[in-house]
């Protein structure tokens, strides 16, 4: 392990290329209008669950034709979860050196993102932006200060917890569906009713000033549910679990369209970037979906893995950007973008300031996006946690599990895609480096907030025996029945 004193000059200098390539991108970024933002968020959804990765059965018109009139991000990186995911694009950080790094708030969760942290609406609000939070949160519920009006947004319309059942907007039998911090019931889809909101918001918007939507739908997660209509849609596909799946996407991209319409309708379309991605990877593991059981039936197809997977397909996710005249149609961008850089991405773009809060893992990303030219990014940091980290520098991947037994597996993302030959008994003096630099980036780990909670929960339930009834009095004759 290097020193750390010579950690921190290799970090100082890794700033100092941050700090030129965001001032060359600032000046790009001077050229252009301050735009109003559309951020749309998937939840769970495949990597191939999308017309344009070129899906067999689920049909996105809308989607696609933002990718084909924009720019499909191919190498677009997120966290394997929810929470994660929502955390580092809020901060622009990534998600260890905040306790955020293993599993989502679970619904009995009491922390949340720690309110030290700046958050993208904090910052675009200074710059003078209106911001709005519609959909899932999923950051922090137990304590209103992790709310989104407390934490930079003008407006918030959804929930704030991990899951909800779509058409009682319940989380395990409690209702949770809110408009500006109070609980409200409505009758409703509710991507249709967050469709219905951000059409209106949109309408509603004086032009000329900017605008940041954050419209963060609960499809496709689980549980599968969908309105009629889209199921008699979906009817050519026989797996009904699939069908179900493929009929929230549909709602979806119906939805997005909408929000199309209404920036066309107002005026706004000229001067909007429009992105769009998933927070995570498509379910492949039953075990990690969530309150409501689910079979896997998302395709990450030619990932490797899902939700919660270290492998690609937990983390590349499905995303694009579209700003008519900014962004060249059919724009294809390869080089590496995690969302973290969203964060100095569009503060930058905004005219913001960047130096508000705590030094930024993400960088400006803005000239790979709109000239689909090279990113600065070289490494991606899948997770850091205390059983088991991932690291991709250049076009090599270090997968390592440090709990006992312990693994470590490397594979070469330009050769192997899908990460079907591990090369680290090969390469070791590949994975000595990675390993290095993951523990250069530990030694700043703070310790997950879900862990002690998650302890402390599970000492405090009942005990689990296999059947609940009356116990006997001890004087009872069936007491002494042998075949008890
Ligand atoms: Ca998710």
């Amino acid at each position: 392990m290097p020193h750390r004193g010579a950690y921190r000059s290799l970090l100082g200098l890794a700033c100092l290329a941050g700090c030129l390539s965001s001032a060359t991108s600032s000046t790009a970024a001077q050229d252009a209008p301050r735009p109003h933002i559309i951020h749309i968020v998937s939840d769970d959804q495949g990597w191939r669950d999308v017309g344009f990765h070129g899906s067999p059965d689920i049909r996105t018109p809308h989607l696609d034709k933002l990718a084909a009139t924009g720019a499909r991000l191919e190498r677009f990186y997120v966290t394997p979860l929810c929470t994660p995911t929502r955390a580092a694009l809020l901060t622009g950080r990534y998600t260890f050196r905040y306790g955020l790094q293993s599993f989502v708030i679970p619904a009995s969760g009491t922390y949340g993102l720690p309110t030290d942290e700046r958050l993208l609406p904090q910052a675009l609000k200074d710059a003078g932006y209106d911001t709005a939070a519609l959909g899932k949160w999923h950051v922090g519920h137990a304590d209103r200060k992790f709310w989104p009006l407390q934490r930079g947004f003008d407006h918030h319309y959804g929930y704030l917890a991990s899951e909800i059942d779509y058409f009682t907007h319940e989380v395990v039998g409690v209702p949770d569906w809110w408009r500006d911090n109070e609980p409200i019931r409505e009758e409703g889809y509710s991507t249709t009713l967050l469709g219905d909101e951000a059409a209106r918001i949109i309408r509603g918007h004086d032009p000329a000033r900017p605008l940041y939507l954050y419209l963060a739908f609960n499809a496709p997660h689980s549980p599968y549910q969908a309105p009629r209509e889209y199921l008699v849609r979906c009817a050519d596909i026989a797996d009904p679990t699939r069908r179900t799946y493929a009929a929230m996407i549909a709602a979806m991209d119906d939805q997005i369209g909408r929000v199309v319409e209404a920036l066309d309708q107002s005026g706004m379309r000229e001067r909007t970037l429009i992105l769009f991605h998933s927070d995570n990877g498509g379910l492949r593991n039953p075990k990690i979906a969530g309150q409501v059981p689910a079979e896997p039936v998302a395709d990450n197809s030619p990932l490797r893995g899902g939700k919660g997977s270290l492998y690609e397909g937990g983390s590349r996710v499905v995303a694009l950007a579209n700003w008519p005249g900014r962004i060249g149609a059919g724009t294809t961008v390869d080089g590496l973008i995690h969302v973290v850089d969203l964060y100095p991405t569009l503060v930058t773009l905004a005219g913001g300031r960047l130096d508000g809060g705590k030094p930024l893992d993400g960088m400006d990303v803005w000239g790979a996006i709109n000239r689909g030219g090279p990113s600065p990014r070289t490494e991606v940091v899948y997770n850091i946690e205390p059983s088991a980290a991932a690291i991709r520098r250049g076009d090599w991947k270090l997968v390592w599990r440090v709990s006992l037994p312990s693994s470590a597996e490397l594979y070469n993302l330009a050769d192997d895609p899908s990460e079907t030959t591990d090369l680290a008994a090969k390469r070791p003096d590949e994975v000595a480096a990675l390993q290095g630099r993951v523990r250069e980036l530990a030694a700043d780990m703070v310790p997950p907030l879900f862990m002690p909670e998650a302890m402390n929960a599970s000492l405090k339930l009942p005990p689990a025996f296999p059947t609940a009834r009356e116990p006997r009095r001890a004087d009872d004759p069936a007491k002494l029945s042998p075949t008890d």
